[in-house]
């Protein structure tokens, strides 16, 4: 075991110790499927690459077609006492842990209208989640007492979650921003069709700092950013400056899939350290993600052991709710970087 972390700490740059490469063989007693292996293991993508790459280096796991054991690999999580992995996942909420039966409505609504939706674009590191997650995001917020008479405001939105917020009336008034042009041409056509006008449309790059008349002035955010600590900064970093005042709530979606414990330990510590908020929810798996279309083009396909494209939603990502305090305190400035708002050596799906 000493020797397998050893050779993966020679070929990467992201952390690793015996429990992750435990993760991996764990997940690889579940589950011969790359995409689902990630999954299970919690591990960022591009590390379960470097650890599958090793063990079947060594011996310990077969590629062909998919992800095995071998007898070798047999004999070493037995010795190990390394055990399969189980979700636990309950059937009714889908682990989210609210109830969505009151939205039916709502759910079926949103689900029609969002038929014809712009595609994701790779360019702005776009997957949209599920419309039942954005409708378990709607049930969630209103859970929280974050939406009812609240102004709220949307930072990116190809998951369309203004458009259900929308179709609830239960705002007081929404703000949505996005860099896409289409998504904000396609929610502004949205309004105009049901003939709602509490909403500002604006079409919006989240490096630029916010103008004035945005700051301070909502009560609930929600964005599901890119994972870089850039990205974290932008997005939340300037939700937290929208909000109003002490006891107001963001929303964030963060994912393991492109981000280490090290990373989100790094993350937690700009919400807590930085912005002085605190964090009072994290639900695992919250968001799923439908397969984007463009993953044959992603930096996660070139290091995907076996070239098969996923054949279920295996990206999903947390949902975290943080509140703001007395002294809590967002972010303004410009973020000068390009690209780097989207990747760094964890991430692999932009
Ligand atoms: C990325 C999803 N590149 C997957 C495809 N990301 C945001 C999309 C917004 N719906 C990041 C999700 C986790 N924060």
């Amino acid at each position: 075991m000493k020797e397998i972390i050893e050779e993966i700490k020679g070929r990467t740059s992201i952390n690793v110790c015996e429990r992750s490469v435990k993760n991996v063989l764990g997940a690889i007693m579940s589950s011969s499927d790359f995409w689902r292996i990630v999954d299970l293991s919690e591990e960022p993508l591009p590390l379960v690459a470097d650890i599958i790459e090793i063990l079947k280096e060594k011996g310990y796991v077969a590629i062909n077609g998919g992800i095995t054991l071998t007898e070798k690999g047999r004999n070493l999580v037995d010795m190990h006492e390394i055990t399969e992995i189980e979700e636990m996942v309950c059937k009714s909420c889908s682990g989210r842990g609210i109830s969505i039966e009151n939205l039916n409505n709502l759910l079926e609504e949103f689900k029609k209208i969002v038929r014809e939706r712009p595609l994701p674009k790779q360019e702005f590191d776009q997957a949209f989640v599920t419309p039942e997650t954005v409708i378990a995001r709607v049930a969630f917020m209103i859970s929280r007492n974050d939406i009812k008479n609240k102004e709220i405001f949307v930072i990116g939105d190809d998951d369309l979650t203004s458009v259900a917020l929308m179709l609830s009336s239960l705002p007081k008034r929404i703000a949505v921003i996005d860099i896409d042009k289409r998504l904000t041409d396609f929610i502004e056509k949205i309004s105009k069709e049901i003939g709602y006008d509490k909403i500002d449309i604006l079409t919006f790059d989240i490096r630029e700092e916010l103008p004035d008349y945005m700051k301070k002035k909502f009560d609930t955010f929600i964005t599901d950013p890119p994972e870089t600590i850039y990205a974290i900064r932008a997005f939340v970093g300037r939700g937290i400056s929208s909000l109003k005042a002490p006891g107001c709530a963001g929303y964030l979606g963060l994912t393991r899939r492109e981000s280490s414990l090290e990373k989100w330990m790094k993350i937690e510590r700009v919400l807590v350290g930085e912005f002085g908020v605190a964090i009072t929810d994290i639900v695992k798996n919250f968001n799923e993600y439908v397969n984007w279309g463009y993953e044959e083009k992603t930096r996660a396909w070139r290091l995907s052991p076996v070239k098969v494209k996923p054949s279920y939603n295996w990206y999903k990502s947390y949902m975290i709710r943080i509140a703001t305090l007395e002294g809590s305190i967002g972010f303004d400035g410009k973020i000068e970087v390009d690209e780097e708002l989207y990747n760094d050596e964890e991430s692999s799906t932009t």
